[in-house]
């Protein structure tokens, strides 16, 4: 019999918004000293968390980047805490092999991503004249993790609070500069959140929603698909991953109730 903890949550769903990405520069520039001959870019290839979003160490322990085949040790691997990114310089564009490997306690197995680097500008005349101006190519997407039937243990953690703690420690260093990062919720995160109806714990089938919860797995969809359409606004994102966070939290204290109640 496997350990209590290991067991699965049957009908649940966790989800996780986070970005991958490329950011690219025209070379010479000063992050990128003394490139070899003949490459032309500086780039960083990354996997990150939304700005303000939960810590993703939480359930991402491990990437591996595999660069094209002219790159020397070709594979690159970060471990956690990160930061997850490879910064290279180089001619070319191609696609990046992406591994993500997650925390023991889940039980999940790697999965794979791709990024196909863009060094080169992109989008409108005018999207195109700012990035020669600055001289920045910024290529990011809004990805999304499920697990589906978490362990308990990982379950747990992904519920906790305490994955809001590193945006705290952002918010003491960097009093007037890195704004952006800076948690508001001084409190709970989820404090201002409206109350939802939460009707069963095993009340709908594989979307981690209790049946009759306002929020469905279809209008996340649809919010989702607007957040790519719309260019991926993250502060949607972040707003979308918090609610997220507090409908757990409810699941959790249910499950917790109906484990002791057994
Ligand atoms: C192209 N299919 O032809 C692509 C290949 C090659 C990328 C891109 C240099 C590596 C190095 C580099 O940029 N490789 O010299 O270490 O455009």
């Amino acid at each position: 019999m496997p350990a209590p903890t290991s067991k699965r949550i049957r009908n649940t769903q966790l989800r996780r918004h986070f970005i991958i990405g490329n950011e690219s520069y025209v070379l010479p520039h000063p992050l990128f000293p003394d490139p070899p001959d003949g490459h032309t870019k500086g780039w960083k290839v990354y996997v990150r968390p939304l700005p303000n979003g939960p810590d993703m160490t939480t359930w991402l322990k491990k990437v591996q980047l595999k660069l094209h085949h002219t790159y020397a040790n070709a594979s690159r691997t970060i471990e956690a805490p990160g930061p997850f990114e490879v910064s290279e310089t180089g001619y070319g564009e191609f696609g990046v092999e992406i591994r993500l490997y997650f925390a023991p306690e889940s039980g999940e197995k790697a999965v794979y991503r791709e990024h196909y680097l863009v060094l080169a500008p992109y989008g409108t005349d005018e999207q195109k004249a700012r990035q020669e101006r600055e001289n920045l190519v910024v290529s990011e997407r809004l990805e999304t993790i499920e697990f589906n039937e978490p362990t308990h243990d990982f379950f747990k953690t992904m519920v906790s609070e305490d994955q809001f703690e590193w945006l705290k420690v952002l918010e003491g260093r960097g009093k007037g500069r890195k704004k952006e990062l800076v948690f508001h919720g001084e409190t709970e995160p989820t404090a201002q959140l409206p109350e939802r109806p939460i009707a069963a714990v095993h009340g709908d089938s594989g979307t981690g929603m209790a049946a009759g919860g306002a929020w469905s797995r279809l209008y996340e969809r649809q919010v989702l698909g607007q957040l790519q359409q719309s260019g991926a606004s993250l502060d949607q994102a972040l707003e979308h991953e918090r609610r997220e966070m507090e409908s757990r939290r409810r699941k959790m204290e249910e499950l917790g109730m109906a484990v002791a109640a057994k």
